[in-house]
């Protein structure tokens, strides 16, 4: 029965095309809530790249992150890491699993499998596009997926990952812009 219910999810296909929506279309739950935020970067894809392919460096980007260890692997997909947030969040730390490092097709996905946090069974898909206006720039697509927690709502579950992940993406795009000065 619950099984039925799964339905798979696939964002802003009206702007996207099919070979780029393949991989951010993701099975959600009933209880699961999914979103994606779109970012452009003046900066080269391979510049982008290089800050998004560091999966032990999410400090790098993420401003919410006060420090990350590696706790198995080298980099390559299954690798774990444990990450510490700063205060005012509610949340302390959060155990990472890197499921896709694609560096031909720039496509990154981890998982959240732990943590002191409410963000369960998050899980995140991070694609780079070429800018469609042949200016050099990129088109960033972050979606993902994750439980609704017990007394919140979907949409309160989304205002709040989605912040995170436009503060992330907004921080990313101005270190590769002035990494591309
Ligand atoms: O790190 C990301 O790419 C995106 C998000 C939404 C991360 C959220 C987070 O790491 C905190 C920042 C700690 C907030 C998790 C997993 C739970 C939170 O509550």
């Amino acid at each position: 029965k619950q099984a039925q219910q799964l339905q798979t999810w696939t964002p802003c296909t009206s702007q996207v095309p099919d070979h780029i929506a393949r991989y951010h279309t993701q099975t959600v739950s009933p209880n699961q809530c999914c979103s994606a935020v779109i970012q452009e970067i003046s900066a080269p894809v391979s510049t982008v790249w290089s800050v998004v392919r560091r999966f032990d460096n999410p400090q790098a980007y993420k401003h919410f992150v006060k420090s990350c260890h590696v706790i198995v692997g080298n980099g390559n997909v299954g690798t774990l890491r444990e990450v510490h947030v700063i205060s005012g969040l509610p949340a302390v730390n959060s155990t990472e699993r890197l499921e896709i490092l694609d560096d031909e097709r720039h496509v990154m996905s981890f998982s959240v499998v732990g943590g002191d946090h409410r963000l369960v069974n998050y899980r995140s898909v991070t694609t780079l596009h070429p800018a469609a206006n042949g200016g050099g720039g990129t088109v960033v697509i972050e979606s993902y997926v994750v439980d609704i927690p017990q007394g919140n709502t979907r949409e309160d579950t989304c205002v709040f990952a989605d912040t995170i992940v436009k503060c992330n993406l907004q921080s990313l795009a101005q270190i590769a812009e002035n990494s591309a000065r």
